[in-house]
């Protein structure tokens, strides 16, 4: 009877510890981490593709450029400015602050962009 009650305990206590491992250590965060492999935005035909996208803060968005003609990424405000790019070639930009923002082809200011960055990423 003792025994039988002690087992149960012991078994009861086993059961608290491996809860208390898998439990996330104090600090941890419940949501989701931002996306670790980048947003890709395509510049094709004149034109960011998509258009207009939200993401997560601390995210990283990369536009590839796919025309054979120049193109820039260059936001508004100035908070990012991939500079020149040829065919084939990148820009990443990691965006820590939520906002929103736009921006265009400094060549070609009929292409528009937008960049959409909250803390949930809605
Ligand atoms: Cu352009």
């Amino acid at each position: 009877m003792i025994a039988r009650h002690i087992s149960r305990l012991l078994a009861s206590l086993a059961v608290g510890t491996l809860v208390a491992l898998a439990w996330p250590a104090p600090g941890a965060r419940a949501d989701a981490p931002p996306s670790p492999s980048p947003t890709l935005i395509v510049i094709r035909n004149y034109a960011f593709m998509p258009a207009s996208i939200t993401i997560k803060t601390g995210s990283t968005v990369q536009w590839r450029n796919d025309d054979s003609v120049s193109h820039t990424a260059t936001a508004a405000d100035g908070t990012f400015d991939s500079k020149n790019l040829d065919r084939g070639q990148t820009y990443t930009f990691t965006f820590a602050k939520a906002g929103t923002y736009a921006y265009t082809c400094s060549y070609h200011p009929n292409m528009t962009g937008k960049i959409v960055v909250s803390d949930t990423g809605q």
